[in-house]
């Protein structure tokens, strides 16, 4: 990890939340573009597409929820940093590989063509595949970062259950299977626990883990946070899904209904969902509610999620 990274020191821990997520923004962008190979690299084409698929775009909650979660844990920056880009780079890799022709077939990501569309689906297949190893390389990076080596393995443990076929990968595994298939909510629920919301969650853990352990209680309603969290955050998609434009999305939008797919709003109606988002808004507060002022960062994040209009 090259060291030419944005300040953001414990003083700046009382930063307004805009300044905070700009500032923690800008240190997940220096690391991935540190951490990703040069686009002059060999083999140049890879490299470069590796770069236009991360660089430069998305809201980046992932990343903000590692270091949200690492003030709970008097994390260091160097190890938040590791762990951010880890977590960004499964979530790039997924993106890419989601919006391919065998998977959900989308032209638009993040206001771009998507990477099949600039570089072929060739180039495509094998960015999310480097993507996904890189990430695992920028994680170990945090044991020589002030995580240590116990908390370095435990979260590439981590991080391979939430991305593999028991988490994201499995996910999309059901997603796939459910196209035209009627959905109850349990089941709907289940997939969406694991494609989206695995790696939501563990982002909170990952953060966490970067700094001291904390106690068995303390991590119990760390996942109370996390599971509805990551939940909130779908049923808001799906929501948007109907309500956004592709304009403000940044996506094709009304994918969803196009592709006959179960979602929060089709099994529930639209005002059932928002109401839905909002209730899990409040178990996901409560939730942190003993964590006292060091979780304001996850609060407030969690206020974004169910309020965002993108
Ligand atoms: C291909 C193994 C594999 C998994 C794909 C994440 C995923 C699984 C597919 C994405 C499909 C999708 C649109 C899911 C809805 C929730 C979601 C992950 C939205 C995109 O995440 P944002 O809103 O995107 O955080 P940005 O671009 O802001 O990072």
């Amino acid at each position: 990890m090259a060291a030419r990274r944005p300040a953001l020191s414990r003083v700046e821990s009382r930063l307004d939340f805009a300044d905070w997520m700009a500032a923690c923004a800008g240190r997940v962008e220096a690391a991935l573009d540190a951490t990703l190979p040069a686009s002059g690299a060999h083999p140049v084409r890879l490299h470069e597409a590796m770069r236009y698929a991360v660089l430069g775009g998305g809201k980046r909650v992932r990343p903000l929820l590692v270091y949200a979660a690492g003030e709970l844990s008097g994390a260091a920056f160097g190890a938040l940093d590791c762990a951010a880009c880890s977590v960004e780079l499964i979530h790039a890799y997924s993106l890419v590989h989601d919006d391919m022709p065998c998977m959900d077939d989308d032209v638009l990501r993040r206001g771009k063509p998507t990477v099949h569309v600039a570089y072929g689906e060739a180039t495509a297949m094998l960015v999310g595949d480097a993507l996904q190893a890189l990430a695992f390389e920028a994680l170990g990076a945090a044991v020589t970062h002030g995580a240590g080596p116990a908390a370095g393995v435990a979260m590439i443990v981590d991080l391979a259950r939430a991305a593999g076929s028991l988490g994201m990968a499995g996910g999309q595994a059901i997603d796939l299977d459910s196209v035209g298939v009627s959905l109850n909510q349990s089941q709907l629920e289940d997939m969406h626990r694991r494609k989206t919301g695995a790696l939501l969650a563990a982002a909170v853990r990952l953060g966490a883990a970067c700094g001291r352990k904390l106690s068995a209680p303390e991590q119990a309603e760390l996942e109370r946070f996390a599971q509805a969290m990551g939940l909130a955050f779908q049923v808001v998609d799906d929501i948007l899904d109907v309500e956004a434009d592709s304009a403000t999305l940044g996506k094709t939008a009304g994918k969803d209904s196009e592709h006959n797919k179960p979602t929060y709003v089709s099994v529930m109606g639209l005002e059932p969902a928002r109401q839905f988002a909002q209730s899990l808004r409040e178990e996901a507060r409560s939730a942190l509610a003993s964590f006292g002022p060091t979780a304001r960062r996850l609060g407030d994040i969690t206020d974004l999620i169910v309020q965002r209009s993108s």
